[in-house]
């Protein structure tokens, strides 16, 4: 009889969890679809830094990742200075779906590929270039588009 109990338990669980990480994910799948069927992005909410050098001449900015965003998603740099991306998964990210953060711009001195963690992790580099430069998460369910179609992209803006 306590065995009945258990397997009961152990049946009703994972329907439960599922029904709550995937319901989560079709209601944001939704919403993705229809930014890339217009192929604009100006549904997605831009969150701008334009970010401020400090006292030792390091231009430091924390980045946030969760389903499916980055927080801020559009950051301004001055070129030939020093960066510092504080790079962390969000608190209220669901653990089991991993995210990273991706540029690929060495031409411009940017190239590099994050796990994010909950923990804070520093990415330094040097801006060489001016321009605009895509960072995204190249993750992805099975069966399911990446991240970074769901949301998970920012551009670099680096300037005079
Ligand atoms: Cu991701």
């Amino acid at each position: 009889m306590k065995y009945a109990k258990y397997s009961a338990v152990l049946l009703v669980l994972p329907l439960l969890l599922s029904y709550t990480a995937f319901g989560q994910e079709t209601n944001k799948g939704v919403k993705a679809e229809e930014k890339q069927m217009t192929h604009d992005h100006s549904a997605m909410q831009e969150k701008r830094v334009v970010v401020a050098t400090d006292a030792d001449g390091v231009q430091r900015v924390e980045i946030v990742g969760g389903e499916y965003y980055f927080d801020p998603n559009y950051i301004v740099v001055k070129v030939n200075k020093p960066v510092e991306f504080k790079v962390k998964k969000a608190t209220d990210s669901t653990f089991f779906i991993p995210h990273n953060i991706i540029v690929k711009a060495p031409e411009a001195g940017m190239d590099f590929n994050i796990d994010l963690k909950k923990e804070i992790q520093t990415v330094k580099f040097i801006p060489t270039k001016v321009g605009k430069y895509p960072f995204y998460c190249d993750q992805k369910a099975p069966f399911s588009k990446t991240h970074r179609d769901k949301g998970m992209e920012g551009t670099i803006e680096v300037v005079e």
